[in-house]
């Protein structure tokens, strides 16, 4: 089976809860879909998270030109890989242009997981079943008030676990917003925080301890800026609650430098970023290695079935910002999500959607 083609259309697709973090507000899904054509009939599909509406346009620059470069070859993600990352050594394996090649990546995967017939999750040598999950839609840097209702909303959507996001300007502030949610929610459901790399080194062991004191918190994500893995391994010895990083690690070689430098307690990369699929199982045997827990951030439809295959899978990071675009947006059930039995990682467009959204 050959790759005869890659289309690349950008969407800015509403998101319902849109979400402030401490560096930078999400307030619209900016996704580029791509669709990896054979010559077997088969179409290979998966979609990249821009951030931002501006940063489509040099993605999408990016996939074309790797696609001419692929055009012809066989759907083997492993060679793909070798021959993408060859030709981009002299730039740079980094950031988008690392990105672009873990879209072709993950959409190679569905294409060769369709042509067996077989969820990826099987290819990958694991039986779909249920990953725990945590929902991790909403609880931005917002007032108190709206905290613990969206709080209560989120658990009654079946989760026994949300995120909440941390960081202004104030110590007081966040502890106050973490108390508001974590007696709207009560100490049965987990509770995970997350600084998105907002706070220096002396601010995050002060507001770890702070959290160490308070009690009740299941991990401390991105207390420092992601690549400072010295940093965050002088906050991971100072602070009792683990530490959580990962969705920042370009490539899996990343995530071998923090795991080294003893950056964190938990790893929880992001497809994307981690270089797709074979990214992905190149950073669980090194969190299995390490004898480290691995979650995942974003994209739930292909994390699930990494999360299967994966020997220290850890939770999955639920959120819905694709279901506009989704001809079947991921299923839920008990807290869990569900592998979809069908061929490939189940994604297909619904293409109404994508025309209404796309830019
Ligand atoms: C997050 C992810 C993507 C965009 C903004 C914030 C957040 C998370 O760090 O982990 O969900
Ligand atoms: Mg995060």
């Amino acid at each position: 089976m050959k790759i005869r083609s890659i289309r690349a259309r950008a969407v800015a697709a509403p998101i319902k809860r849109p979400l402030a973090t401490s560096v930078g507000t999400v307030s619209a899904a900016a996704l580029m879909l791509l669709d990896l054509e054979t010559d077997a009939g088969i179409v290979g599909r998966s979609y990249l998270f821009a951030i931002g509406k501006h940063n489509l346009a040099p993605l999408a620059k990016l996939v074309e030109a790797m696609a001419e470069m692929v055009k012809g070859d066989e759907v083997a993600p492993f060679d793909l890989e070798r021959k993408l990352r060859g030709r981009y050594a002299l730039l740079g394996v980094h950031n988008i242009v690392l990105f672009a090649m873990a879209g072709i990546d993950m959409a190679a995967w569905d294409a060769f997981a369709q042509s067996l017939e077989l969820p990826l999750a099987r290819v990958l040598g694991a039986a779909p079943r249920p990953i725990l999950a945590y929902n991790s839609k909403g609880l931005g840097i917002l007032p108190e008030k709206e905290l613990a209702k969206e709080a209560g909303e989120l658990v009654a959507e079946g989760f026994r676990a949300v995120k909440l996001r941390l960081g202004r300007p104030n110590a007081a502030e966040d502890l106050r917003a973490l108390r508001a949610v974590k007696k709207e929610i009560g100490a049965d459901v987990t509770l995970m925080v997350d600084f998105n790399q907002g706070l220096t080194v002396a601010e995050a062991i002060r507001r770890g301890r702070m959290i160490d004191d308070e009690g009740g918190v299941y991990w401390i994500e991105e207390p420092v800026r992601a690549d400072d893995h010295a940093g965050c391994a002088r906050v991971a010895r100072e602070v009792h609650t683990p530490i959580q990083i990962g969705e920042n690690f370009m490539g899996p070689e990343q995530m071998a430098q923090a795991l080294a430098a003893g950056a964190c307690d938990y790893v929880m990369p992001d497809a994307e970023r981690i270089g797709g699929v074979t990214g992905w199982m190149r950073a669980a045997a090194l969190a299995q290695a390490a004898g480290v827990e691995m979650s995942s951030h974003l994209f739930p439809e292909v994390s699930s079935h990494l999360l299967a295959a994966t020997p220290t899978c850890h939770w999955l990071e639920y959120m819905d910002w694709a279901d506009a675009i989704l001809e079947r947006p991921v299923e839920m059930k008990d807290g869990h999500v569900v592998i979809p039995p069908e061929p490939g990682t189940g994604i297909r467009w619904n293409e109404k959607a994508v025309e209404r959204y796309q830019v």
